[in-house]
């Protein structure tokens, strides 16, 4: 029994590291000087030896709860997690900039792309009518042969549409561009007063707005001449009033 006693005491004292006894106690007394103590007084070695075993339990369990605490490799693997959900939160956040950055660019391009479709000054594709030609949303069609302003009018509804209107600068740059590098002739677009002396009426039904791009001193014919036409020469492809009656090139529209 004492070999035990002893045994047990040696391995609490190895496995905290310190010594668990000093002696003072009755009980340790009976441990650290047995033959004094046992023949001095009695020592009661049952349960003396229960206790120290309960304390030993206890002191294992607080020796593995410092082992698991202390437990180096358990904190380095956590450690590693750590560092990798880092890095995956790095590489998430650079995605995510990346991305932000092509949406602003394909919204830029899609922006630029418009601008250059709305402003494309013609277009040869399919939806014009053959002969035709795109500006802007309408086609056009630039005569080859000359006619007086009613036939000529007449032409360009037989087509589905009608003579030219010319409602901004651009549209008259188009087309007396075109009459420039063409026929270099007078040419009649959409206008007239016929109804209402003074009163000018594009072919599409609606009025003149503005002062017109007339030529220096036009329109001067009063009732003599009723319908408008590109003037080459003298009057710079601005416009001109003419006697209708005169054949002319024309230029016809319809809507793209
Ligand atoms: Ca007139
Ligand atoms: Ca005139």
């Amino acid at each position: 029994m004492y070999l035990i006693y002893m045994g047990l005491v040696l391995l609490a004292m190895e496995c905290t590291g310190q010594p668990t006894f000093d002696c003072r106690s009755p009980e340790e007394k009976c441990i650290c000087n047995p033959v004094v103590n046992v023949a001095g007084q009695s020592c009661n070695f049952d349960g003396q030896l229960a206790d120290i075993q309960a304390m030993l339990i206890a002191q294992q369990v607080q020796i593995a709860r410092l082992q698991n605490d202390s437990d180096t490799s358990e904190i380095s693997r956590l450690s590693h997690l750590l560092a990798e959900q880092k890095n995956i939160t790095d590489i998430l956040k650079e995605r995510v900039a990346q991305l932000e950055e092509r949406i602003r660019d394909t919204a830029s391009m899609e922006t630029t792309s418009s601008l250059i479709t709305e402003s494309q000054p013609t277009d040869s594709s399919g939806t014009c009518p053959v002969g035709y030609q795109r500006f802007q949303r309408t086609c056009y069609r630039f005569s080859t042969d000359q006619k007086p302003y009613s036939e000529a009018r007449a032409i360009c509804h037989g087509d589905g549409g009608h003579l030219a209107t010319v409602k901004n600068n651009e549209t008259h740059d188009f087309l007396t561009n075109h009459v420039r590098a063409t026929t270099r002739d007078h040419t009649w677009i959409g206008l007239s007063d016929q109804v209402t002396e003074g009163l000018w009426v594009w072919d599409d039904g609606t009025s003149l707005v503005g002062d017109g791009i007339w030529g220096t001193g036009e329109p001067n014919g009063s009732t003599g001449e009723n319908c408008a036409q590109i003037y080459p020469g003298h009057h710079n492809y601005r416009w001109n009033d003419s006697t209708c009656p005169s054949s002319y090139y024309y230029i016809c529209e319809v809507l793209a």
